[in-house]
């Protein structure tokens, strides 16, 4: 295949992570009306060094691919007894009433309801649902909620912190607990709990999911009886590219889905968090299925892109393959898919002739320089990054029938092998330009 290739490449895949253009984060989907909406900690609006931010944001979609902002319907002050720092929130609708669980100063978390979902909310107490120094057993850190209502009308809060995960049943007003918190028992080895608990039931099963750390995974268990004991059963979703992981999982039009957090805009990072959303997939005997996280997200069209190799042009057996997060050119690469790259427009600079190699196997992966050595890596949605990862598409400098990749910030250097390496690098001898001259293959 010749580079013409690349200037035929198909239509980029529709990016759907992130969500919305907007810094948001902790996720809680909630199904209604023939509509998702996803209620969030507004990121925007913190300071950037914290999670101090006092409102709570709504989005909303029916075909998960554009969402519409609905501003921020609560806020700390619609809690008049709190004072700060409105953190991942929880709703739910019961009886034509929309239930809205909110934590605020990292010690007590409110309530409050209306009868729609996008406003009119109000504290539906006057004064905490559960607070640390007044309830027993709520742990150090009472942050998280997450409401869940049973098949039988039984309702729950699930909700903790700092590594103590509690669920207390809620009555049937939503706004009142019954009996006392209790601590959740995770037992069959595995992750431990830190933060982001969250119910959902499939099949007579419930499936009880949590963040294990700062950085952690989503891990999950499951049990017959929503208060437990449960058994760990694995990891959903690994690690994300920042230090906190929360998600919210929920069924719509028949498919499953699980929304969370990640750095994906420029200027994001531990503060500033977007959200992203993938499917979830269930194995035949209930147990569930990791989850890729992908720059395609669940509203993006299934990549068109095709799918290429770069061949060396002067050891022809070698093809650039990613291992182990580094980048060289191997023969007999296995599994295939480490040398299988989609070339797509340029991250920096998507003006034809610019490129950037996504990974095949790992979607939001991308071929980027870092102190002129190669790795493959997650797109952080920097402009650095974006610079990093982009190059333009120039004839051969060994073999003008070749190409060669020229770098978009370092213009004087391209990619190449050294060493069976890639790097970053000037050009001058003949054997500099043999091994920075590919040819594109399928
Ligand atoms: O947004 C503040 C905190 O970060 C949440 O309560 C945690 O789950 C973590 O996502």
């Amino acid at each position: 295949m010749t580079a013409g290739l690349v200037a035929g490449a198909g239509t980029p895949a529709q990016a759907a992570n992130p969500l919305v253009q907007r810094f948001a984060a902790d996720p809680s989907i909630l199904v209604a009306n023939g509509r998702m909406y996803i209620y969030a900690t507004d990121d925007q609006s913190n300071s950037g060094t914290y999670w101090d931010s006092n409102a709570w944001r709504l989005f909303s979609s029916t075909n998960l691919t554009s969402w519409t902002d609905h501003g921020a319907p609560l806020s700390v002050s619609t809690f008049r007894w709190a004072t700060q720092y409105a953190w991942a929130p929880s709703a739910v609708l019961r009886n034509g009433t929309y239930y809205f669980y909110g934590p605020v100063d990292r010690t007590k978390i409110g309530v409050a309801r209306s009868s729609s979902p996008t406003g009119g909310f109000s504290d539906a107490r006057g004064n905490p649902l559960i607070e640390r120094g007044r309830d027993a057993n709520t742990g150090d850190e009472p942050i998280d909620p997450m409401a869940f209502v049973d098949d039988n009308g039984q309702a729950y809060l699930y909700f903790g912190g700092a590594r103590a995960p509690r669920v207390v049943r809620l009555n049937s007003d939503m706004i009142s607990t019954s009996g006392s918190i209790q601590t959740i028992s995770i037992t069959g080895g595995g992750g431990q709990f830190a933060e982001a608990g969250h119910m959902h039931k499939r099949n007579g099963t419930y499936y009880y999911s949590y963040s294990t750390g700062w950085p952690g995974q989503i891990a999950y268990a499951t049990s017959s009886n929503p208060l437990g004991p449960f058994t760990y059963r694995g990891v959903i979703l690994d690690s994300v590219n920042i230090n906190t992981n929360h998600h919210s999982i929920a069924q719509y039009n028949g498919r499953w889905y699980i929304a969370y957090q990640r750095n994906l805009r420029s200027g994001g990072g531990n503060y500033k968090r977007s959200l992203a959303m993938e499917y979830l997939n269930y194995n035949s005997d209930g147990t569930i299925q990791r989850v890729a996280q992908t720059s395609t997200g669940v509203g993006g069209s299934t990549p068109t892109t095709p799918v290429n190799r770069l061949q060396s042009y002067n050891l022809t057996d070698r093809y650039v393959r990613h291992v182990d997060h580094d980048v060289r050119i191997d023969a007999s690469v296995s599994p295939a898919q480490d040398a299988q790259w989609r070339l797509v427009p340029g991250l920096s600079n998507a003006a034809n002739g610019y490129v950037s190699f996504e990974s095949v196997n790992f979607p939001g992966y991308y071929l980027r320089h870092a102190d002129y050595d190669f790795s493959l890596a997650q797109n952080d949605g920097s402009s650095t990054f974006n610079a990093d990862a982009t190059f333009r598409r120039v004839a051969g400098l060994a073999d003008s029938a070749a190409v060669s990749f020229q770098s978009v910030n370092f213009t004087d250097r391209y990619i190449r092998h050294s060493n069976y390496v890639l790097r970053l690098d000037p050009v001058s001898t003949a054997t500099d330009r043999a091994d920075a001259t590919f040819r594109i293959t399928s």
